[in-house]
């Protein structure tokens, strides 16, 4: 057999060595310009977070390539040897981190996470219970449009409209009447602690299984600034991009072991066939990360700045919904500047503050309209931002919302321009991702 390099090349030129920017100058772009946002915008997405260079690495890494259906040990594949290391590696690490008995980390995200739950728990048209969209909770609680929906049986609980917390009596009276297999605590924007302990009295009074979706929290629990869902949740679910700062995904998590056997199947090959295992390898570093000291310091930061963010925005003349925040996040209702979300959100991108409009509980305007705006601060204080950088950016967002109040929707040029200056000056003095 003849061992001369075959004159035709098996891969384009380049393929071994060219770089992005060598390879593929759009995409390469598009990517320059996206970290340049990052870097000088401030993020105020409360989902949204800066990942270290680390998980940046793994989740780029040759992972990408690899094939690993099956579980640790019981692969549907050959050479997944050190998938084998890093899948372990991650779901320890989680264990350690959550302080429970199982992990499956490879949910490719947040949604997927969940409809394994329902799948592990649930036959179509089931009772469940979950946070009402418009209160706060998720769309894979339940909402129409969504599977949780559309093939089982939703009941949503809310907040109340006097002082927009939920009320745990009617959640009780709900779960009486309706008697849901699973009722699910956790949601997107809700920003007062969650009483885990009295949702397990309601699940075991109406013999319901518990799931907490934490995925909001989650970097708050890891470091100890939110209450755990353990012990008091059957299942808990998280995405890791969020507080917990790891790259775009899911986990599952629990503690007893006849949970494990139907999860681990939902997930694959239930839903899923080869987990991303450059992600779950993005995962354990972000596992790693939270596991260290300065992780508990970081989320007890993150709510320490949402309070100072809350206070100064009331200070100057918004209001917040349920008076506050406990965790990362907060609603701002405009209603009483007559602004929607949709240009606030607008205004405030125009000023190089990213949020996203966001539905106030009772709202009566449209999703895409919205009459509020959603504000969180995990990335801002990755990025080394504190109470103080966080009350300048209250007055800011204030600024900004007062101009759209006064002029409509095209709001403050002037105004926006002279944001646009103080974030940057902010920005420079908070770099992201310095090096890159
Ligand atoms: N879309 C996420 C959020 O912004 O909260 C939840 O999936």
């Amino acid at each position: 057999m003849s061992t001369a390099p075959s004159d035709v090349l098996p891969v384009m030129d380049g393929f071994w060595n060219d770089d992005l920017a060598a390879a593929d100058p759009e995409i390469a772009a598009a990517v320059t310009s996206e970290l340049a946002r990052q870097r000088d915008k401030i993020e105020l997405i409360a989902s949204e977070n800066i990942a270290s260079r680390a998980v940046l690495e793994a989740t780029g890494s040759v992972f990408t390539n690899k094939y690993a259906e099956g579980y640790p040990g019981k692969r549907y594949y050959g050479g997944c040897d050190y998938a084998d290391q890093v899948e372990t590696l991650a779901i320890e690490r989680a264990k350690q981190l959550f302080g429970c008995n199982f992990a499956n980390v490879q949910p490719n995200s947040g949604s997927q996470m969940n409809q394994a739950v329902f799948l592990a728990l649930l036959e179509p048209g089931d009772t469940f219970m979950g946070l009402d969209l418009n209160s706060g909770g998720h769309l894979t609680h339940g909402s129409p449009v969504n599977m949780s929906g559309k093939w089982f049986n939703p009941v949503s609980y809310g907040v109340t409209e006097g002082d927009e917390l939920i009320d745990m009596d009617a959640v009780a009276a709900t779960a009486r009447e309706h008697k849901p297999k699973l009722i699910i605590c956790g949601g997107t924007a809700y920003s007062r602690t969650w009483d885990f302990g009295a949702f397990r009295e309601i699940a075991d009074e109406v013999g319901a299984y518990l799931l907490c979706d934490m995925s909001h929290i989650s970097g708050l629990v890891a470091g100890g600034a939110h209450p755990s869902p353990f012990p008091h949740c059957d299942i808990v679910t998280s995405t890791t991009h969020k507080s917990l700062r790891g790259p775009r995904s899911g986990i599952i998590l629990w503690n007893d072991e006849k949970l494990t056997k139907p999860l681990n199947m939902a997930v694959f090959p239930g839903l899923q066939g080869g987990p991303l295992m450059h992600v779950v390898a993005g995962k354990a570093v972000a596992f790693r990360e939270a596991l260290q000291p300065e992780f508990k310091t970081y989320a007890h930061r993150i709510v320490e700045n949402a309070r100072a963010l809350a206070a100064s925005l009331e200070e100057n003349g918004l209001r917040i919904v349920s008076g506050g925040t406990d965790n990362h996040s907060m609603l701002v209702d405009l209603t009483a500047k007559d602004v929607t979300g949709k240009a606030a959100e607008a205004g405030l991108d125009r000023a190089w503050l990213t949020c996203n409009k966001n539905g106030i509980p009772f709202d009566t305007r449209s999703p895409f309209v919205t009459s509020g705006i959603r504000l969180g601060t995990p990335a801002g204080t990755t990025r080394g931002f504190g109470p103080v950088e966080f009350r300048t950016v209250g007055k800011l967002i204030a600024e900004v919302v007062d101009g759209l109040s006064k002029n409509g929707p095209e709001g403050d040029a002037q105004v926006e321009e002279s944001v646009r200056a103080r974030v940057s000056e902010l920005c420079s003095a908070f770099p992201v991702y310095p090096g890159m």
